[in-house]
């Protein structure tokens, strides 16, 4: 945030106490569950998952390993939900449609810098979006896969790499196809000027939230199951991305990887690094 703009994220600067469940990283990204979301001890994509039952969500408490600032990323998670049983509002009737965030961090608002992942089940599409002092960029893809295989969890990625927005599912992708502000994306779509997702202070800002937008709104609340969400602070490779996918394998050559939520138990209180 800039020096001298008011910083309205100060109410989440401190995260409550509260059940956890482990980060498996170096970095102790733990997180905080609120609500009651369950573990299924076997029914994940890679043993337990989180199953969120549309009041319950996420929580990692902001940290300057997690706040991205100019640097390349990846964000991987293994989704579960039907996008078909989300129910939408009759054309007219003045409420907003439901848009279930996967996961959103840092702030809120038009001209707040952020990151979001979340279905948009009116267009049929999962959409990813960054914002920087710079940008909006936005890449999105047809949920399709989650309509074909409801049943099934499906690994999803948003990564930024060089400037590009890139967006998959199964490992299937599509780059960025717009920025949400017209002069906001030159000079090719799904490009950008490099911009940050976090100032310095980056105690200022939300961390991540899964399952909920950090300000808790109605329309944004994810029903569903979620394992293995990883964090990275650099692009991985194709390579990478699917060792991934296929068994789980996080990058341990660096410590790039700063969050991994395998979901395979929740404490009943949080863990003292927090
Ligand atoms: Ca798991």
């Amino acid at each position: 945030m800039e020096h001298g703009t008011v910083q309205i994220h100060d109410m989440y600067n401190r995260s409550q106490n509260g059940p956890a469940t482990p980060d498996r990283t170096v970095h102790g990204n733990n997180a905080y569950v609120r609500g009651t979301p369950g573990i299924t001890g076997t029914g994940g994509k890679f043993g337990g998952a989180l199953d969120l039952d549309g009041d319950d969500s996420v929580e990692l408490p902001p940290t300057d390993s997690e706040a991205l600032g100019t640097a390349d990323f990846t964000l991987a998670t293994w989704v579960r939900f039907d996008p078909a049983a989300v129910p939408l509002p009759a054309p007219g009737s003045g409420r907003a449609d439901p848009t279930p965030v996967i996961a959103w961090a840092y702030g809120v608002g038009p001209t707040e810098r952020q990151l979001w992942l979340r279905a948009d089940p009116r267009t049929g599409r999962l959409v990813g979006l960054i914002q920087t002092e710079n940008a909006t960029t936005v890449a999105s893809i047809p949920d399709t896969p989650f309509r074909t295989a409801k049943d099934q969890f499906h690994h999803v990625v948003l990564k930024r790499e060089a400037g590009r927005l890139t967006l998959s599912i199964d490992g299937s992708r599509t780059d960025a196809v717009d920025g949400t502000e017209p002069l906001s994306c030159p000079p090719a779509p799904g490009t950008c000027r490099p911009g940050s997702l976090t100032h310095g202070d980056a105690f200022k800002v939300t961390g991540f939230h899964l399952g909920t937008r950090p300000d808790g709104y109605g329309p944004s609340r994810f029903k569903g199951s979620l394992d293995e969400f990883t964090l990275v602070r650099r692009a991985l490779s194709d390579t990478e991305t699917t060792a991934l996918r296929a068994g789980n394998t996080v990058p341990a050559t660096d410590r790039a990887t700063v969050a991994h939520l395998s979901f395979e138990k929740i404490t009943t209180t949080g863990y003292a690094r927090m």
